[in-house]
């Protein structure tokens, strides 16, 4: 019997939020129509790149009817055209879609928020005490932003001259800080917390390095990189590349410096210096980027799902809950070793889906993901070194080319290619990342 009836979970589910707006592509799925029940044979957890992604290959397995996605936002969003965003190359509704057109249809959308997980007894709850039970649960809440975290924001970003690439309130803001550069400091961060896409930070850098030269304005620019790490890229090949282009560009590294505070009336940030507790250090900024502290969603620290650091705690290999057999984690909520991308996601799709059709059938899930993930480093309007690694911090290359060397096909790539492959193929289930383009590419060099 439903915790909330038939009639009354309408009522209670439906109180507006069912309602889409005009325009939204209502008739792709069964969110407005309110049917939601009290178990699913499987329930995906967020709507982002990793939930979408599975609900579709659930669909294909069990039907779409027996699939459910939790997921509060009207809107989903292509996060990784938000450094082009935030560099002006593209437009900021280039990157998002109503949430119910990319919801596969038929499955149905439960528009809520979890509020805790009870895997002992194969539940969740969500907002208003509405209890939802399952047969598989799959965990792809993604990573949350902390902006909070530094003194001074996020209301430091009513101020002009600050930006972040990282949140869709705040991108457009980057854009119009460096349209609006006159001579200064330009500073990029990056914060002492895992991130996703850890080349980010960075890649807005190298594209404001760009526009000032277009526009004549470089010569008046101090572009600096303010990182809390003590590398400038987690894997030596491309690291070695990106030197160089720092060196060729004239820009300045400084490593193992946090922001801590914002002063935007002032346009000051503060920065505490790693290797010296107590030491801080004051820069005033023309432009400021800010990559915000990150950390698991709220709903998993503490939770029985999680490890210590509130990651979704899952093997490495099968991305099988480690306790729990019926559970499983894909993308930036877990706790698998290697850098938090879109293009990490789609190569963990596949192995999921594959440990998932196993553990169906009562077998032992045999997939190993090898810890696949990219980055597209841009360094400027059209050049990219495709970075692409595995768990031991290895290139695993797709194409049989020097993959470190900037070049425009790659930039072409990154901004036209991948987009349509995100929307027509990944979050379709179809995409499982690289490795077989990768192995026929390579075919012909043995
Ligand atoms: P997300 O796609 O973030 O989805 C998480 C979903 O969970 C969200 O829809 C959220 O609303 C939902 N959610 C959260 N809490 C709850 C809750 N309590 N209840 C229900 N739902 C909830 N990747 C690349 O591969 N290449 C790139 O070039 C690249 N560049 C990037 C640039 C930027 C500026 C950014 C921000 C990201 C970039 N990424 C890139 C990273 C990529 O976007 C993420 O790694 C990817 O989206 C992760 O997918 P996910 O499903 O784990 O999380
Ligand atoms: C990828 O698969 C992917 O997910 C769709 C991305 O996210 C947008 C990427 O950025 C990249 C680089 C890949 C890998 C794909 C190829 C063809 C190298």
């Amino acid at each position: 019997m439903s915790p909330f009836g038939a009639v009354s979970s309408c009522s209670r589910l439906c109180s507006g939020v069912w309602l889409l707006k005009p325009g939204m592509q209502s008739s792709l799925h069964t969110a407005a129509r309110c049917a939601a029940r009290d178990y699913y044979e499987v329930l995906v957890l967020g709507g982002g790149a990793g939930g979408i992604t599975m609900s579709a290959r659930m669909k294909r397995k069990v039907g779409a009817e027996n699939v459910a996605v939790v997921e509060p936002s009207e809107t989903h969003y292509y996060q990784p055209l938000w450094t082009l965003v935030g560099g002006g190359a593209k437009q900021l509704a280039a990157s998002a879609r109503p949430m119910g057109s990319v919801i596969p249809k038929g499955v149905e959308w439960i528009k809520s928020r979890v509020t805790a997980l009870d895997p002992d007894k194969n539940c969740v709850w969500l907002e208003n005490n509405i209890k939802v039970s399952y047969k598989y649960l799959i965990i792809a809440l993604g990573i949350s932003l902390h902006y909070d975290k530094i003194k001074g924001l996020p209301e430091g970003f009513k101020y002009p001259k600050i930006g972040s690439n990282y949140s869709v309130q705040t991108v457009e803001k980057t854009w119009r800080a460096l349209q609006d550069f006159k001579e200064g400091n330009a500073i990029f961060t990056f914060p002492n917390t895992p991130v996703k896409c850890a080349g980010a930070p960075q890649k807005i850098m190298y594209l404001s390095d760009a526009y000032l030269r277009n526009t004549g304005k470089r010569s008046k620019a101090n572009i600096m990189f303010n990182t809390a790490l003590g590398v400038i890229f987690g894997v030596k090949k491309y690291a070695d590349a990106l030197l160089e282009v720092i060196k060729d560009r004239d820009l300045a590294v400084n490593y193992k410096r946090n922001l801590i505070e914002v002063r935007a009336d002032k346009q000051e940030a503060v920065f505490e210096n790693l290797d010296k507790p107590g030491v801080t250090e004051v820069h005033q900024y023309e432009m400021l980027h800010v990559t915000p502290p990150m950390g698991p969603p709220a709903v998993l620290i503490n939770s029985p799902v999680s490890d210590e650091g509130g990651w979704v705690d899952v093997d490495k290999e099968t991305l099988q809950h480690k306790k729990y057999p019926n559970v499983f984690g894909i993308g930036d909520c877990t706790n698998l070793p290697t850098s938090k991308t879109a293009a990490a996601v789609a190569a963990q799709s596949g192995v999921l889906d594959k440990t998932i059709s196993l553990v169906m059938k009562n077998e032992m899930p045999v997939k190993k993901y090898d810890g696949y993930t990219s980055c597209p480093l841009v360094t400027g309007y059209n050049k990219v070194i495709l970075a692409e690694f595995d768990y031991n911090a290895q290139p695993l290359e797709t194409f049989p080319i020097d993959q470190s060397k900037e070049r425009t096909t790659m930039y072409h790539m990154k901004a036209d290619m991948m987009p349509l492959l995100y929307w027509n193929a990944l979050l379709k289930g179809y995409w499982g990342g690289p490795a077989p383009v990768r192995k026929l590419m390579h075919l012909g060099l043995k």
